[in-house]
Parts: structure tokens; C-alpha cells; sequence
């Protein structure tokens, strides 16, 4: 069996996530973690909270509290949200954590030892009041274009034109409102990428079974002139982890910290050494994974990120790796994803418009959002999540397909032949039919899963479904048991046998239901079934099984009109 390294893009520290966020990484990674997993293999799933840079210390700022404390508080939120959508990390870490510190820094000196790091001159906003730098977010004023008083140093929100902090009129400190502030001069470290340019290119050139979302995005950067610059890794904020050397401080850069976006990739392996680190591990656990020299040269590697992240991975995150000459575990395959977009605009965290996770939870059961998020994926291009398309697919494909099977199956069995799986004679056409049908099927299934082709994957589980429907309709136990009852014995035998493989399949999309069907069958496998053949008959004759609860309800019209209210938004839409 193989072993297969998951990491899904780390999440912002600053707030709640919307669903949009939730199907761009953290959902479908966990998708594949649970399929890989009933396949057999052995697989570490990697998350953490991304906690550095301006918005965490202006989220905090505005919630009145030290950084730091407001870092502890929003992780624990964002992993109960996890568990609560059913994501089966391995390990949900923290890139503040101490593992962190000690591998950026780790990082950063091999990459100055090999001669990747410069160091430039440059002239920065200095407050001296707060006595500090000011990063481009922490300085507001008017902005030149539109007269918006509120613009910040990096961007009119009001307008959207790119700034520079000097151009804004009347600049004062976002920090304490002073507006003492001088360009002083100070230095910053800055990452040689262009010279990875030709190893790169050589490298994305190889990847031709990625999705080509990845790959023109990567090449679009590698070929732009501008796209593989130089990049600053230093930035001028009390929170994150400090320049160093390895162990050693870095003459001219006290004070100073990384770059979050120089951090957050590395918080993958780190996350890892703190999974080891939790279970009372050696480091040797974590480096099998990371080390391509003590054990991890065949592991695969597969990262999940929406599209917006796919150059700091194909470009910066592999030159950290590259650079650092270590035999660090490079990404193997890289699944990218469009926008989900909310009834007819964006999502918006700010404008608080759309459905976040904390509220989706609230309303209905994580099993209804996985199912409609994974089955409308946005894979190969933006998607939209609208209230009448989410009721129509949870109603029809959860509660009348599959949920109406279960429920009618188990309700006439139990009444005409008890809670036992009935005996019954041969299979006749109708099963042999079915049987042959749905083993393709799951053979298709299983294909679309292992390429990544989650759409395809939720059209093909419907299809399961549905035929298992049809199957049903068209051999009616209730008309056959007055005439044949033994006839009758066998559809539901054949049917219940159809529940248990649902249950088997279903779980990396819908966990919750599948194991309600799995526990009610008293299934005696939960793993992947060798040949779907075989596992329609896995439930002997005489085997007891439980009625489950009803599976999934349906969302009324009054609820939809409810939801899309409240859901709306107070303020005008906006791209975050
Ligand atoms: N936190 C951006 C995002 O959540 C960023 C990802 C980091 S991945 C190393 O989309
Ligand atoms: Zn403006």
C-alpha cells in the first residue's frame, strides 16, 4: 500500500471562513485523505491555522486583544469548525507554534548560506510615536484618487487602485493615529527566486497530468518578465517569527520578522513535527514523512489550494525547498481550485455576506454541506451557490434518492420478514443486471476519485444511487410479495446489500450518513470493497441489522426564503 502526504492550504487566523474557503482546500482534501484511507494506504493529513502578517495583528487590534491571545482563541475555533464539517486531519497545527519558529529559521539560514538571500536597502514609513516601522496596511489617509479618507498604504479599498504610502494625502499611523511619521532608512531580506527560473520551468514542464488551472497559472508567472522576481521575506510587525540565521541573530535585522507567506508553507512539515511532537513521538515519525533521505522517497504528495495560492507553491514554497539543499519531500501533484461565488456576487467576509462555517453548522448537518459543496466543486471553473440549487440537490439527491431507497428498503423489509436479512432464491435478471451495472460504476467511481475529478466523482456516486432506485422501482417487492414472496425475499435481500455498499462508498462525501447506514446494517467491513460483485453479497441471509433514523430531511420553501435573507449581507459586496 502507498503512502500518501495531504496538506490543504493553511486558513487566515483572522476570522471565521466562509463555505467558499471550505470547498477551495480544506474540503476536498479531506475528501481524498478518507478515500485514500479506505484504500489501505497510509496517510498523513496536514492543516493548521496561518496566523502571521498585518490581518492577524489588525484582527486582534480591533478585537481589543493582545495578538497573540487572539491567535489561541481563533485556532481553537476554526478546529472545533473542522471536526464540526467532519475534517479528518491528522494533525491541525499552528504556524506560530515553536516547530515553526525552529524550521523557518532552519530554512532561512541554509538559504543564506547557499547565497539565495540579498539584502536590500530601502526607505520605509517610520512612526515615531509607536516607534516602529510601519508596514504599507498600517498607514491610512486620503486617498489621491477618489478623496476616500480611509484609504490604507497598499490599496484604496474605496476605489481599488494599487497605493504606495506616499502617495496617500495626510498619511497617519493605522497603529495609533499619529501622523509624526519620516522615511527612514532600514534593510530587508530579500529571496532570490529568479534564480530558480530555469529549474522551475524544467520542473512544472514535467508535470503533465496536473490540472492545467496549476499549471498555467505557474507557467503564466514562470514566463511573465515580472512574475519570478525577488521577493521581500522581512517584513516590520512585533507578531511572527524572528530573522534569524539558523539559531544565530542576523546582524541588521533585529526587530524584524518574517514574511508570512515565507512561513506558512513551512508550517506543513512543521505541523507534522508537532503531530509527532503531540503523540509523544520521535522526530524520526515525521521526518518518514518530509525527508526524501530518511524514508519518505516514497511518499506521495498531494496539496490542495485555491487558485489564488497556486504561485506561492509552484514557485516560492519549491524554491525555499530547493534552495535550502535538503533533501526535503517536493509536492507531487497540486490541485488548484476557482471561486465559489454566493447568489449572484461574492462572498464577503467583511460585508459578513454569505453562508460562514460556524452558521451552516448551526442550520443544517455537515453531511448537507459536503454534499453540495463537493458535488459543485469549483474545478474547472468559478461556481455559484444559490439557496434553490442547494434545497433542489439536497431534497432530490439525499433525501428522495438516496435516503427514500434506504428508508423504503429497511420499512417493507422489516414488516414483511423481520429485522434479519430475508433468504430468497437466485438472482434473476433485474439483480444481475443491477450488479453488473453498479460494478462499473464503482470501478468509474474509484477511477474519478484517485485522478482527483471530484465532480465527476459526486455525477458517478449519484448515478450508484440512482440505480440502485430504478433497480427497486422496477422489481416492487410489494407487488411481488402477493404473488411470490420469495421473489419478494430476494429484492430485499439484494437491496439491503445495496444499503451496506452505499455505506461503504459514500463516506468520503457524506461520513455521518454512511456511518449511520453502516451501523444500522451492523456492516462487517468498513473498507473499500475489493470487487462491488462480492459485496452485494456480503449480508447473509439471517444477518440482523437495525432501522436507521431518517437519513436527511428536506429543506422546506419557507426555509429557503428564511435563509436567503439572513444570509444577504449588510454591506455592499466586496473581494476578500
Ligand atoms: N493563508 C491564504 C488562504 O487562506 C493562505 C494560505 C497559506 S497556504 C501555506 O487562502
Ligand atoms: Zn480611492
Amino acid at each position: 500500500m502507498a503512502r500518501i502526504l495531504i496538506t490543504s492550504a493553511i486558513p487566515y487566523i483572522n476570522g471565521i471562513k466562509h463555505l467558499g474557503n471550505l470547498v477551495g482546500s480544506q474540503l476536498p482534501a479531506d475528501l481524498y485523505a478518507r478515500y485514500m484511507r479506505l484504500q489501505g494506504n497510509e496517510v498523513m493529513f496536514i492543516c493548521a491555522t496561518d496566523e502571521h502578517g498585518t490581518p492577524a495583528e489588525l484582527a486582534a487590534m480591533n478585537a481589543g486583544i493582545p495578538v497573540a491571545e487572539y491567535c489561541a482563541e481563533m485556532h481553537q475555533v476554526q478546529k472545533r469548525l473542522g471536526e464540526g464539517f467532519r475534517l479528518s486531519f491528522d494533525h491541525f497545527g499552528r504556524s506560530s507554534s515553536g516547530r515553526n519558529h525552529q524550521l523557518t529559521q532552519h530554512f532561512a539560514g541554509r538559504l543564506a548560506d547557499n547565497g539565495l538571500i540579498r539584502e536590500v536597502a530601502e526607505k520605509q514609513v517610520y512612526s515615531k510615536e509607536d516607534g516602529r516601522f510601519l508596514p504599507d496596511r498600517y498607514i491610512e489617509g486620503t486617498c489621491p484618487a477618489c478623496g476616500y479618507e480611509r484609504a490604507r498604504g497598499d490599496q484604496c479599498e474605496n476605489c481599488t487602485k494599487q497605493l504606495d504610502p506616499t502617495d496617500l494625502i495626510d498619511a497617519r499611523s493605522a497603529v495609533s493615529g499619529s501622523a509624526d511619521l519620516e522615511l527612514r532608512a532600514t534593510k530587508h531580506l530579500y529571496l532570490k527566486q529568479s534564480a530558480f527560473r530555469e529549474r522551475l520551468e524544467d520542473w512544472i514542464e514535467t508535470k503533465f497530468d496536473w490540472p492545467v488551472l496549476t499549471t498555467s497559472i505557474a507557467k503564466k508567472w514562470l514566463r511573465d518578465g515580472d512574475g519570478l522576481q525577488d521577493r521581500g521575506i522581512t517584513r516590520d510587525l512585533e507578531w511572527g517569527i524572528p530573522v534569524k540565521k539558523g539559531v544565530e541573530d542576523w546582524p541588521g535585522m533585529e526587530g524584524k520578522v518574517f514574511y508570512v507567506w515565507f512561513d506558512a508553507p513551512i508550517e506543513y512539515i512543521a505541523a507534522t513535527a508537532e503531530w509527532a511532537d503531540a503523540n509523544g513521538m520521535p522526530d524520526s515519525e515525521w521526518h518518514r514523512w518530509w525527508r526524501t533521505d530518511l524514508g519518505a522517497d516514497d511518499v506521495r504528495y498531494v496539496q490542495f489550494m485555491g487558485k489564488d495560492n497556486v504561485p506561492f507553491h509552484t514557485l516560492s514554497f519549491p524554491t525555499t525547498i530547493l534552495g535550502s539543499g535538503e533533501p526535503w519531500k517536493l509536492v507531487d501533484y497540486i490541485k488548484s481550485f476557482n471561486f465559489l461565488n454566493y447568489d449572484g456576487g461574492q462572498f464577503s467576509t467583511s460585508g459578513q455576506r454569505g453562508v460562514f462555517m460556524d452558521q451552516a453548522l448551526e442550520i443544517l448537518p455537515p453531511d448537507y454541506w459536503r454534499w453540495w459543496l463537493l458535488s459543485h466543486a469549483p474545478e474547472n471553473s468559478d461556481s455559484e451557490f444559490t439557496w434553490e440549487n442547494f434545497s433542489d440537490c439536497v431534497n432530490k439527491e439525499l433525501a428522495d434518492v438516496l435516503g427514500n431507497f434506504v428508508n423504503r428498503v429497511v420499512k417493507f423489509g422489516m414488516s414483511k420478514f423481520g429485522a434479519t436479512v430475508p433468504g430468497g432464491g437466485e438472482w434473476q435478471e433485474a439483480e444481475q443486471f443491477c450488479a453488473q451495472t453498479i460494478s462499473q460504476l464503482v470501478g468509474a467511481y474509484s477511477a474519478h476519485l484517485d485522478n482527483i475529478e471530484i465532480r465527476k466523482a459526486a455525477r458517478t456516486l449519484r448515478a450508484i444511487w440512482s440505480t440502485g432506485n430504478e433497480y427497486l422501482q422496477a422489481a416492487a417487492p410489494w407487488s411481488a410479495i402477493k404473488t411470490d414472496p420469495e421473489r419478494a425475499e430476494t429484492i430485499i435481500s439484494f437491496s439491503l446489500n445495496l444499503i451496506n455498499l452505499y455505506g461503504r462508498i459514500s463516506s468520503p462525501f457524506i461520513p455521518d450518513a454512511s456511518a449511520a447506514i453502516l451501523a444500522s446494517m451492523r456492516s462487517p467491513s468498513r473498507a473499500w470493497p475489493a470487487s462491488a460483485a462480492e459485496e452485494m453479497k456480503a449480508l447473509e441471509p439471517g444477518h440482523a441489522y437495525d432501522p436507521p433514523d431518517v437519513l436527511f430531511r428536506k429543506i422546506s420553501k419557507e426555509e429557503v426564503s428564511i435563509w436567503k435573507n439572513e444570509f444577504a449581507g449588510g454591506s455592499k459586496p466586496d473581494p476578500d
